[in-house]
């Protein structure tokens, strides 16, 4: 495993307020990047907003603003959201920004150059809300509706430059061949062959019936397409399009591990991206993520129906039920994989009571309130090799799954391990019921072991949940030996025994019980 890694989120449209869906991508992308720096990873995360196109050029007109007004605006909210949820993103991109504009138009200039993009006349269907064309054979499968929108393709001629996107389809096929995991999960990937089995044809990559884009170089009138401008972003904020090719040390972080979005921007990211990189001759990512939906109470979420979980009923939840709760509701439940998850407030209180209240706040709490009764809150020695209970072999084999579930993207395993060890240590406290054993003061030195071996398991468990819910997990780390090591090599942190005998262990109540409130 390279030790740079990158992570990056879609840049978010400013014509429309964060919602649960942008919260969501972006909380697992920062999950990823925390669990990533914790093994000791150089991790670069990057979110932005996406300024241009006529949808934002619309938006700012029916509000009485101008386009950049709009943009500063909502890329303010977004910026919000990233305070609010703790996230720890390197750099946030603004495709209004001049580092960003003035490489867009370099590249522009290199694929013209190089003979990838070219003037001609393009007509197709169009979809007027996501700035998309579609092919024929696509439209009809579509029945002429845009499938976001609902609303009818429409018939559009234009003289565009175009990009030969149906020169790269050999060069495709063959790296989705030699890639199994390009695209993921697999039945994403199946649906992008799927279609590129249809044929590929040239994209337009400017536009002139509006003028809030970045100008193409040397076409006075054409704008660039607002997804070649977008997607570019991704190597602008390492400044690859720069004269010298890099941005400070940045262009180390290329390509990148994961693009994380949602499925209904994979086609772009999985296809128009990587030919454009073959075109730049720049290496491609390593894996394009395409998550599900979240949908709400059973109903897709949609502007016309105005059911988005918008920041203000996240905010709702945040102070009911603490932020690590929300990070943790959002990257075990949520549509990580090939399905939409629903999200409801029944669903959350449940969850919260079972894994936070019941596990993750209890089982630490009843361990430190017995080593507080019985040892004077302090480590007892694990002196009694009858009660040994293979903790260090366990805690070495979660947290080498761990890593592998890091690694692989897979957050719902990753957060399982942590979650499985805390469940394993109950287990064990309710079978050797050293609370029983407390009874009898011939039994302290085999009590001391259990709670030893407990207090050392609870600290590793913490560590694995500590991307989930770091605030929590600090708190646990401060009460399990002490905080001194968090910054520490992995290799120290994860070890199994890492809290000295007579290290004071405090009693902690990490998550309360919550009288059901919220309703949304
Ligand atoms: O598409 N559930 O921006 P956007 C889960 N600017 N995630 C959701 C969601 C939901 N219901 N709704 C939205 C754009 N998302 C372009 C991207 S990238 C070069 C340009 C998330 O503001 C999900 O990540 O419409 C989705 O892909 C993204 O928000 C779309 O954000």
């Amino acid at each position: 495993m390279s030790t740079t890694a990158y992570i990056t989120t879609p840049i978010y449209y400013v014509n429309d307020r964060p919602h649960i869906g942008h919260a969501y991508t972006t909380t697992i992308c920062d999950v990823w990047a925390r669990g990533s720096r914790l093994m000791g990873r150089d991790v670069f995360f990057l979110t932005g907003t996406d300024e241009h196109g006529s949808k934002v050029e619309k938006s700012a007109a029916a509000r009485g603003v101008t386009p950049q007004q709009l943009a500063d605006e909502n890329a303010a909210e977004f910026q919000r959201v990233l305070a609010t949820f703790a996230l720890t993103n390197s750099d946030f991109i603004r495709t209004t920004q001049p580092r960003h504009e003035q490489q867009v138009q370099a590249m522009l200039t290199r694929l013209v150059d190089s003979g990838s993009v070219y003037l001609g006349t393009f007509e197709g269907w169009y979809d007027e809300g996501q700035e998309e064309y579609h092919t024929e054979t696509r439209a009809r499968e579509l029945e002429y509706k845009s499938p976001i929108s609902g609303k009818p393709l429409i018939r559009a001629t234009e003289q565009n430059y175009y990009f030969k996107l149906s020169a790269f389809a050999e060069r495709l096929a063959k790296h989705f061949a030699d890639h199994p995991t390009f695209v993921r999960p697999n039945e994403r990937a199946n649906e992008v062959l799927g279609r590129l089995r249809d044929g590929l044809q040239d994209v337009p990559i400017t536009r002139t019936n509006f003028t809030w884009g970045i100008a193409m170089p040397g076409a006075p009138g054409h704008v660039v397409y607002v997804w070649i401008d977008a997607l570019l972003n991704y190597i602008t904020a390492l400044g690859l399009g720069t004269a010298t090719g890099s941005d400070g040390d940045r262009a180390r972080y290329w390509p990148a591990d994961y693009h994380v979005v949602g499925k209904e921007i994979l086609w772009f990211h999985a296809v128009i991206w990587p030919a454009l990189l073959m075109a730049l001759e720049l290496p491609l990512p390593k894996c394009v993520y395409a998550h599900s939906f979240w949908i709400a109470n059973g109903q897709k979420m949609s502007k016309s129906l105005g059911n988005f979980v918008d920041l203000p009923t996240i905010e709702g939840f945040t102070q009911q039920y603490g932020l690590d709760a929300w990070r943790w509701y959002m990257a075990t439940q949520g549509p990580i994989a090939a399905a939409d998850s629903d999200f409801n407030a029944k669903h959350f209180h449940e969850i919260y009571t079972y894994d936070l209240v019941n596990t993750v706040g209890n089982c630490p709490s009843r361990i430190g309130a017995m080593i507080a009764k019985y040892f004077e809150g302090k480590l007892p020695p694990d002196s009694d090799e009858a009660s040994h209970g293979g903790w260090p072999a366990i805690c070495e084999a979660s947290v080498r799954e761990w890593e592998q579930c890091i690694a692989s993207f897979d957050l719902h395993g990753a957060a399982r391990t942590g979650m499985d060890l805390l469940r394993k240590l109950d287990a064990f406290i309710n079978d050797t019921e050293p609370f029983k054993l407390a009874k009898d003061p011939a039994n302290t030195a085999r009590l001391g072991s259990i709670l030893n071996q407990c207090a050392q398991t609870v600290r590793v468990a913490g560590v694995l949940l500590e991307p989930f819910m770091p605030q929590k997990m600090e708190e646990l780390a401060r009460a399990f030996g002490g905080v001194a090591a968090i910054g520490t090599q992995w290799t120290a942190r994860a070890k199994y025994g890492s809290i000295a005998v007579g290290h004071p262990i405090d009693k902690l109540a990490l998550y309360p019980r919550v009288e059901r409130a919220v309703v949304v």
